[in-house]
C-alpha cells in the first residue's frame, strides 16, 4: 500500500466500521473521525473527534495524512440546511483541508442518488453526467466537482464512488441491481489508495450480474469485484420497492419522496 497515513471521516458509521477493520495493522497510521463516539483506538489507530462543518478544525484534522477517506455525512434525504452545513460545508472543508496539508489523494463517498433519475433501462457510467434524485443527491454531485476541482487544478488524485447499495447482502429486487458487498468495498477503496488516476467517478459496485451500470474505469484501475447480487435472486427477487416511481427509476425510494413533475421525463 502507498498511502501510509490515513485520514477515514464518518469513521463511526456503517462503511467507515467495515474500513476501520479490513485497514487495522496495515498502516503507519489510520486517522479516524466522526462526531460521534467510537471504539478506543488500537495499535495504529488515533481517534480525532471533529465536526466536518468546522473548517479549523478539519484544517488541523488532515494534517499529516496522505490520503483521506471522505465518509463523513448524512447519508440520506433531509433539508438544506443541514445539507448545505453537513454534506457541502463539510466536503468543501475537507478538501481545502487536504490542500493546505499537501494530501496526496482523496478517495471521495459520492452515492448513486446522484444519478437516481435516471431510469433503470439505463446503462451509465461515472461519465454519465448528474441527474440527481434528492438534495442528498445533489450534495453528491457537487461534491465530484469539488473533487475535480481540487485534482485538476491543486493536484490532489480524486477518485468519486458513486456507491450503490453497501450491505452485508441485498435486501430487495433493486439492490440486484445497486448491491456493493463490503469485501468488494474494501478493495474498491484498496484501489483508490494505491492507483494511478487524477480524477475519476466511477460506481461502487459489485459484478452484478444486473447492474445498470458499466464500470469499466474503475476495471481499468484494477478494481476486481468477487460478489455477485444474483447469488440472493432466489431470496429476494420478490421483494419490490413499494411505489411505481421507485421501481422505475435507479433512485429508487428517493425519487416518489417529495415529487411533483407533472411530466415524464424517462429518457
Ligand atoms: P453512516 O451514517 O453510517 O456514516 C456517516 C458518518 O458520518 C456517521 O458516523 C456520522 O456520525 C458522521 N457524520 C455526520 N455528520 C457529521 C459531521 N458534521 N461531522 C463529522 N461526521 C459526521 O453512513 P454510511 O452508510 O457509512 O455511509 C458513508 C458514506 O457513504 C456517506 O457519505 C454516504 O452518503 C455514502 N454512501 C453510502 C452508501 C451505503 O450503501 N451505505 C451508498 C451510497 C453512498
Ligand atoms: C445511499 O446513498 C444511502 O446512503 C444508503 O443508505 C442507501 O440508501 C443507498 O444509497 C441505496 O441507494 O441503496
Amino acid at each position: 500500500m502507498t498511502s501510509k497515513r490515513i485520514l477515514i471521516t464518518g469513521a463511526a458509521g456503517r462503511l467507515g466500521t467495515i474500513l476501520r477493520r479490513s485497514l487495522a495493522g496495515q498502516c503507519e497510521l489510520v486517522r479516524l473521525s466522526d462526531i460521534v463516539p467510537m471504539e478506543p483506538a488500537g495499535a495504529g489507530e488515533q481517534i480525532v473527534s471533529c465536526d466536518l462543518a468546522d473548517e479549523a478544525a478539519v484544517r488541523g484534522l488532515c494534517e499529516g495524512v496522505d490520503a483521506v477517506i471522505h465518509l463523513g455525512g448524512l447519508p440520506y434525504e433531509t433539508g438544506w440546511s443541514e445539507m448545505l452545513r453537513t454534506n457541502i460545508g463539510g466536503t468543501v472543508n475537507l478538501y481545502e483541508g487536504a490542500r493546505h496539508a499537501g494530501v496526496e489523494r482523496v478517495i471521495f463517498a459520492s452515492s448513486n442518488h446522484a444519478t437516481g433519475m435516471y431510469p433503470n433501462d439505463r446503462t451509465l457510467s461515472g461519465e454519465s453526467s448528474p441527474r440527481p434524485d434528492s438534495r442528498y443527491g445533489l450534495t453528491k454531485a457537487f461534491g465530484e466537482d469539488v473533487a475535480a476541482l481540487y485534482a485538476y487544478k491543486h493536484g490532489i488524485r480524486s477518485l468519486c464512488l458513486r456507491i450503490g447499495s453497501c450491505l452485508p447482502k441485498p435486501d430487495n429486487r433493486r439492490a440486484l441491481s445497486t448491491w456493493l458487498s463490503q469485501d468488494d468495498f474494501v478493495r474498491l477503496v484498496q484501489v483508490g489508495l494505491t492507483a494511478d488516476y487524477v480524477h475519476e467517478i466511477v460506481y461502487g459496485v459489485s459484478r452484478n450480474t444486473r447492474s445498470w451500470w458499466d464500470n469499466s474505469a474503475a476495471h481499468r484501475l484494477g478494481y476486481e469485484p468477487r460478489d455477485n447480487a444474483e447469488d440472493y435472486a432466489a431470496e429476494v427477487e420478490s421483494i419490490e420497492l413499494k411505489t411505481e416511481l421507485a421501481r422505475l427509476y435507479q433512485g429508487g425510494n428517493f425519487v416518489p419522496e417529495e415529487f411533483s413533475s407533472r411530466k415524464e421525463w424517462l429518457g
